[in-house]
């Protein structure tokens, strides 16, 4: 991360040199400090769900999904190897055998090139030899410097067995790491909920009384004061509706947006994702579909006091979204997520959203799932960020007004993190 000097020039003199507004802007995107509200990573007290290291990196989604289109394996063949295994077949496929172009293969060069490790090599094991000789605690904190990150908000499903049982054991995690309550087992598919719940001793019926409600609330509240959320979130299919005549719908209405409004929890909506759409894939199988953003215009209008963060998988929605934000103070639009996580993708939303929405929204979070991938996300987001941020203010200085150095500093530190903890309620 490039560190900005006093001996600058004086924070709060016009810029109305293009090229010295373009190297400012550069600078204070790449020294600002973000929180990154939507990640899947875990602190090293939760054990094994703590991921880092070459293998992990490899074994990542994104790239199993794109080694399938090169390598000629049988799913099955996949899966059956062991994950060093895997990562070996991903080395080869995507980074020997081909040339590797793909945003997700793009970020392992950009990993390995942050850490001096040949990005050329004909296997993995240096790149082994230099993760398995780290320290973790010393790790993490040389990754959240290099990737400026100072904060990362977890997904923590209470429903989940593993993790369930270490938030069971009080465990007091590195602070850095926030928690998100996820509602997906819970309310995207009522009958396996059941079953879940049942499992952590709350006994409901198909039909949800009166009793079945209460009783799932006075569970949620629990999971609540356990885990501190900064959010509760749930990510919802293409063709989610509000209203709709279904389970979920009615745990959203009686149990969901009640704890929301009760406990001030900000409520984050993740829409457009086609589950399990080649389930051979495992979790690679996920898709795309173009969501109806009225659902959540709806919502809003309905619980003005609640707080939205919202973000569509679908690059279509992208407009819808940033016009109900314009009509919903209460909704906030965050990241690029996802399949829409492209430098080309992101740069457009991002200038889409700097044209309707000012600085009001969060530009991006990484959904990073491995520890070192929050230094591609970020390193390959700033640089869109930038961009787009500098189109913005060149078209300013040619429509008569020049910008300041601390002008910029404000702006970028709205988007990175003074929105987030505005909505969060951290200030
Ligand atoms: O982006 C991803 O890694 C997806 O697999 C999902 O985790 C998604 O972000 C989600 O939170 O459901
Ligand atoms: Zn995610």
């Amino acid at each position: 991360m490039v560190t900005s000097t006093e001996s600058r020039a004086n924070v709060s003199e016009l810029l109305t040199d293009p090229e010295e507004l373009r190297a400012e802007v550069e600078i204070v995107v790449n020294s600002t400090a973000v929180i990154d509200a939507h990640t899947h990573l875990f602190p090293p007290e939760f054990d094994q769900l703590s991921l880092f290291g070459i293998d992990e990196l490899l074994s990542y989604h994104y790239l199993t999904a794109e080694t399938f289109r090169s390598a000629r394996i049988a799913h099955e063949q996949f899966w059956a190897m062991s994950k060093r295994e895997r990562a070996d077949l991903v080395w080869q496929t995507l980074f020997v055998d081909n040339t590797p172009t793909s945003e997700a293969a793009q970020g392992i060069i950009s990993v390995l090139d942050a850490f001096g490790i040949d990005t050329r090599a004909a296997d993995l094991n240096e790149a082994r030899e230099f993760f398995n000789s780290q320290s973790l605690p010393d790790h993490i904190d040389q990754v959240f410097d290099i990737a400026g990150v100072s904060g990362v908000v977890m997904t923590n499903d209470p429903l989940d067995q593993t993790e369930g049982q270490i938030w069971k054991t009080g465990v007091d995690a590195d602070k850095r790491f926030q928690s998100s309550l996820r509602l997906d087992r819970l309310l995207n598919n009522w009958e396996d909920a059941i079953r879940a719940l049942s499992r952590q001793g709350v006994f409901v019926t198909w039909d949800l009384h009166a009793g079945d409600v209460a009783a799932i609330r006075t569970w949620l509240d629990e999971w609540i004061q356990r885990m501190n959320p900064v959010y509760m979130a749930i990510s919802l299919p293409a063709n989610f509706q509000f209203p709709c005549d279904d389970a979920r719908e009615r745990l959203l209405r009686e149990v969901v947006m009640p704890a929301a409004e009760q406990h001030g929890l900000t409520l984050t909506l993740m829409v457009g994702v086609r589950r399990a759409v080649n389930p051979g894939l495992r979790e690679a199988g996920d898709a795309v579909g173009q969501a109806d953003v009225t659902a959540v215009e709806r919502l809003c209008a309905q619980y003005p006091d609640v707080r939205f963060l919202a973000t569509f998988l679908s690059r279509e929605n992208q407009h819808q979204l940033c016009v109900a934000a314009r009509k919903f103070n209460n909704l906030m639009p965050f990241g690029c997520w996802w399949f829409l996580n492209n430098p080309s993708i992101v740069s457009e939303i991002t200038r889409e959203r700097i044209e309707l929405l000012g600085q009001s929204f969060i530009p991006q979070h990484s959904d990073a799932r491995v520890l070192e991938q929050l230094i591609y996300k970020w390193k390959h987001a700033r640089r869109e960020i930038a961009g787009a941020l500098c189109i913005s203010y060149e078209q300013l200085l040619h429509n008569g007004r020049a910008i300041t150095r601390e002008e910029i500093s404000r702006d970028v530190n709205r988007l990175f993190s003074g929105n987030f903890n505005q909505w969060i309620g951290a200030v």
